[in-house]
């Protein structure tokens, strides 16, 4: 686990790019009320963690993480509590309202990729949301459609959930919410973005409910940046193949070239990655953050 050394606070949980602590003695016997949420420079490609990390690119997602949360407010509360966070973590940590997470992975997608183009390959629709017909890899879709996995533990990969197994989780009512609004905050976040030469094809959200019963749900998490949404660059799409990825591609092009003298399907983890391509995946993080919310990292 990558856990800091953090003055008050405690490692309790550590995921692929991103790590959560909990305030030491905040309520002595009680369950304290917020948690602590940094992220990290990793970068995964190929279901493998690169190395070395990529220079701010913690802080370049914390910050677009926030500024969506702001874009979104008329539609959903966010968990944010404040970035007033211990000076090893600064720009790249959020302390937020602890919550009882869904036990939903909330998918929408836009644009037609991934699992969900083998799903409409298959049977013509995906979670059960007939489709046109003669839809290809990167064709947008006529709305949005939540597309709702299972959590798996860190390692195993997401299932799909039916929106029966949906409703069993969290009830009929809490569906249909959940539902509703990872659509509409898809469908926000393309609005914006598209005006600024940026896709986002698909987008992983979570939500939470206040511990106390009151209130609705509360989107938590991080929300709308390119380790949870695929973010594609506007001038390039072309529907009909895969669509570069805005901010792995330079990862992904080096590690198959024969530079990288890397064999994926031998099983064996990917060298080091060179200066360029460090320098050159920082500069995709930056930019798409300037690029939507029109302001200098
Ligand atoms: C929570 N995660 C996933 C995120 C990790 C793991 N506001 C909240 N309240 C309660 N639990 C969570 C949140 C949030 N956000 C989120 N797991 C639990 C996660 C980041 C790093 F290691």
């Amino acid at each position: 686990m990558s856990a800091l050394d953090l003055p008050g606070y405690a490692p309790v949980y550590s995921g692929k790019v991103r790590d959560l602590y909990v305030p030491v003695d905040a309520e002595a016997g009680g369950v304290p009320d917020r948690l602590l949420l940094v992220a990290s420079d990793r970068l995964s490609a190929y279901d493998w963690m690169m190395s070395p990390e990529i220079p701010d690119k913690g802080a370049v997602l914390t910050r677009l993480s926030l500024w969506w949360f702001d874009q979104l407010s008329d539609l959903v509360p966010n968990h944010v509590v404040s970035t007033d966070v211990p000076a090893a973590v600064a720009g790249r940590a959020v302390l937020v309202r602890r919550l009882d997470m869904l036990k939903v992975e909330a998918i929408a997608r836009a644009y037609l990729t991934g699992g969900g183009l083998e799903e409409y390959q298959q049977k013509g629709s995906v979670s059960g949301v007939r489709l046109p017909e003669g839809l290809v890899d990167g064709s947008r879709l006529p709305e949005p459609v939540f597309t709702p996995t299972t959590k798996a533990p860190v390692g195993e990969h997401d299932l799909p959930m039916s929106p029966d197994e949906v409703e069993a989780e969290v009830g009929a009512e809490l569906a249909e919410e959940v539902s509703r609004l990872t659509r509409a905050i898809l469908a926000r976040g393309n609005e914006i973005a598209a005006e600024r030469g940026i896709l986002i094809a698909d987008t992983k959200v979570e939500f939470g409910l206040s511990p106390d019963g009151t209130g609705g749900v509360v989107l938590a998490d991080e929300v709308l940046t390119p380790d949870s949404s695929r973010f594609w660059p506007a001038d390039l799409w072309e529907p009909g193949h895969p669509q570069p990825s805005y901010d792995k591609q330079f990862v992904r092009d080096w590690l198959t070239s024969p530079e990288s003298g890397w064999d994926r399907k031998a099983g064996g983890p990917p060298p080091e990655l060179p200066e360029h391509v460090v320098e050159q995946t920082r500069a995709k993080y930056v930019e798409a953050y300037e690029r939507l919310t029109g302001e200098t990292f």
